[in-house]
């Protein structure tokens, strides 16, 4: 009998607790794994780091129906909410690959070799990675290979009893194996820790980007006019704090893009390819202009649209630049991390305010808003135009290339829908009686809001006051007293008319494929 441990009361538990070990063994090897890899990837560019490589992938293999799903779940958390899950993944495979090691090493350590060589496929094949960056992923991955070997060798001598063989220390060895795990386990959180250090140290583009000073605008915005922002308390603040402005993008870690060696290519469909660095394109007269960005993830209510002022040099002189050839009717942006966007040609050079864009509110382009430089296009969704650390514009036409989201199901075309939303009262507050101050936000850009109605508990619509109006480009507040409020469950309703006279639609419609629509509502309660 080779497997003494058969019939033996409580056998059942030792095996189970020595299968537990060799779960521990390939989960302390998978942390080794990653925190080696990471401690490496910190001395280089994030996008060396395996756990970014794959999260990126995981990103780009998501379809648009769970992307949606995941933005409508988590919001702005969705990172996070993948962070999780591939952790938990990572976890149910590591300790999987311990328990197969039990009995079959070599396989074990061919599924780490095999795992990492898959994820040095991925880092590879990133967009802007070049060879030094699998580094990372190799280091890590001889590290794995080298700790599931020695762990494993320990836990089975918690449990080696073949026929005739005489256990004569199976406490200590046990004491050995605990050893040498939490060894492992703290080594894995020193390295960890140890990137975050080199990351903190080395400072990187974020130092550099503090260093920038942006140079006046040759046509400032006009200044804001006086009552841009309702007069109730609680509305979001007119122009958005860059902090508090959304972030939504494919982008696991915020890329770094250094502005020293930022390069603009502009070519395809054009008489003259274009190249632009950052000093040419920050001396080249830079334009001012307020415009609301609006996400096309955002739900009927959403808070997935943000405004700036935005400081950038217009897209059409650099177009005038690079003379597009007959027949083109696309330009597809590509960011420094491989997203893209189709933007219609035409759209670019009809005058509207469609921007290189550098600064934000005043300040260089925050990390994550897509520094050093990024496109913005008043009336299109983000997803068809907004692209952030832009590095390439390919004059093209729709027949012939696909933008990112648009190869995951969504529209190659998406101009903003024109929308409102109530703000305040906030969804189920509770208010005391007397007046009930509504306030709420509406935009269409390029067009511009020539009124909004409200309606209370299924009535007659009634005008909404305009707060005043910045450009067309950017949002419009407004407000409703409501006098006469009764104690009791109350909603309140909103609809928007864009400055040619049309009524925002009532029909509800899902953010997939090109944007929301439908009527806001909300209920509270007075008294
Ligand atoms: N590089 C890059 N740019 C991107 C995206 C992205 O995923 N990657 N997402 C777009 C989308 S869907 C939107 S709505 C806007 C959001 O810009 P913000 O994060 O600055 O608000 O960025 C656009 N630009
Ligand atoms: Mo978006």
């Amino acid at each position: 009998m080779s497997t003494p441990q058969t019939g033996t009361p409580g056998s059942g538990a030792r095996a189970s607790a020595r299968t537990g070990r060799h779960a521990l063994a390939g989960v302390v090897a998978a942390a080794l794994m990653f925190g080696g890899a990471q401690f490496v990837s910190a001395f280089l560019a994030p996008a060396s780091s395996p756990l970014v490589a794959a999260g990126a992938w995981f990103i780009d293999i998501t379809p648009a129906w769970l992307k949606d799903l995941a933005i409508g779940l988590f919001g702005t958390a969705d990172k996070l909410a993948l962070g999780v899950s591939i952790g938990i993944m990572a976890l149910i495979g590591s300790a999987a690959i311990g328990i197969v090691s039990r009995r079959w090493l070599r396989a074990g350590l061919l599924m780490v070799a095999l795992i990492g060589a898959a994820l040095m496929a991925a880092v590879g094949t990133r967009a802007g990675t070049n060879t030094v960056d699998l580094l990372p992923t190799a280091a890590g991955t001889v590290l794995g290979l080298a700790a599931l070997r020695w762990l494993t060798t320990r836990a089975a001598r918690t449990g080696a009893t073949h026929a005739g063989e005489v256990r004569t220390r199976p406490a200590a060895d046990r004491r050995s194996f605990l050893r040498a795990a939490v060894l492992g386990a703290a080594g894995a959180v020193v390295l960890g820790a140890g990137s975050r250090v080199v990351e903190a140290v080395r400072g990187g583009v974020r130092q550099v980007r503090e260093a920038i000073r942006l140079p006046a605008p040759t046509r400032p915005a006009a200044p804001l006019p006086s009552g841009v922002q309702a007069p109730v308390a609680g509305m979001p603040a007119y122009t958005t704090p860059n902090a508090q402005f959304y972030r939504i993008d494919t982008a696991l870690v915020v890329p770094e893009v250094d502005p020293g060696s930022w390069r603009l290519r502009v070519h395809g469909m054009v008489e003259q390819e274009v190249e632009l660095s950052y000093a040419e394109l920050m001396e080249s007269g830079l334009v001012e202009a307020d415009v609301t960005l609006t996400c096309v993830s955002n739900a009927v209510g959403g808070d997935l649209a943000g405004n700036a002022r935005w400081l950038g040099l217009p897209l059409r002189q650099v177009l005038e630049r690079a003379r597009p050839l007959p027949g083109a009717d696309m330009v597809l942006s590509t960011s420094a991390d491989g997203f893209s966007a189709s933007t219609p040609l035409e759209v670019l050079r009809d005058g509207r305010n469609a921007l290189l864009a550098v600064g934000m509110n005043g300040e260089p382009l925050p990390l994550e808003h897509g520094f050093p430089v990024r496109m913005v296009v008043p009336g299109l969704y983000g997803f068809v135009s907004a692209t952030k650390w832009v590095v390439d514009l390919e004059v093209t036409r729709f027949a012939d290339k696909q933008a990112y989201w648009t190869a995951r199901g969504w529209d190659e075309r998406a101009p903003i829908k024109l929308a409102s939303r109530v703000d305040v009262p906030r969804g189920f507050a509770r208010l005391p009686a007397g007046t009930v101050d509504i306030g709420g936000t509406a935009w269409a850009q390029g067009i511009g809001i020539s009124r909004v109605e409200v309606q209370l508990d299924g009535g007659d619509w009634r005008e909404a006051v305009l707060a005043a109006e910045a450009t067309v480009d950017s949002w419009r507040q407004w407000s409703y007293r409501w006098e006469d409020a009764e104690p009791g469950d109350h909603t309140a309703r909103v609809r928007a008319y864009d400055a040619t006279g049309a009524q925002q639609t009532g029909e509800r419609a899902d953010p997939i494929p090109n944007g929301a629509s439908g009527w806001h509502e909300v209920r509270f309660t007075v008294g």
